[in-house]
């Protein structure tokens, strides 16, 4: 099956920050249907949205995935889980963030995925490692 370039946005700040991301791009490289192509360097970053929590260490990563963008939520998914990321509020502190930004050129739009990641624009957090790695 074909491979198609995507790019997943990693970020967390709580915990050991670092280790988290280690340990998802490890979990994520071990999976069958997933080479990773790119890794950015790791930002340290200012909280979006809810400002009066720590501060965040975010990366991007290019993978090249035969998985179908539903398939690679789930895995994003499981990552987050396998990882004990515990679901708090919306946008409050949390272990591990696996988000898809692109896949493909694909737009998608159901009701459990939106790519492009709908607010990748308005986010230095995921544009500023991006550009690092797809300029
Ligand atoms: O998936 C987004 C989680 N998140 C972040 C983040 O990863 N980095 C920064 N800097 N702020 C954030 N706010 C939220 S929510």
């Amino acid at each position: 099956m074909k491979k198609v370039n995507a790019y997943l946005s990693l970020g967390g700040n709580v915990g050991r920050r670092q280790d988290y991301l280690e340990a998802a791009l490890k979990l994520l490289s071990e999976h069958p249907a997933i080479d990773i192509a790119q890794v950015s360097p790791i930002y340290e970053t200012e909280p979006w949205g809810k400002k009066d929590q720590p501060w965040f260490l975010n990366q991007v990563l290019k993978i090249q995935t035969e998985l179908p963008p539903e398939k690679l939520l789930k895995l994003c998914e499981s990552v987050e889980q396998k990882l004990k990321r515990i679901p708090t509020e919306i946008w409050g502190p949390r272990e591990i963030d696996v988000d898809i930004l692109l896949y493909g050129d694909e737009i998608i739009n159901s009701p459990d995925l939106r790519v492009p990641h709908p607010h990748m624009n308005e986010r230095r957090f995921i544009l500023v490692p991006l550009v690092e790695i797809a300029p």
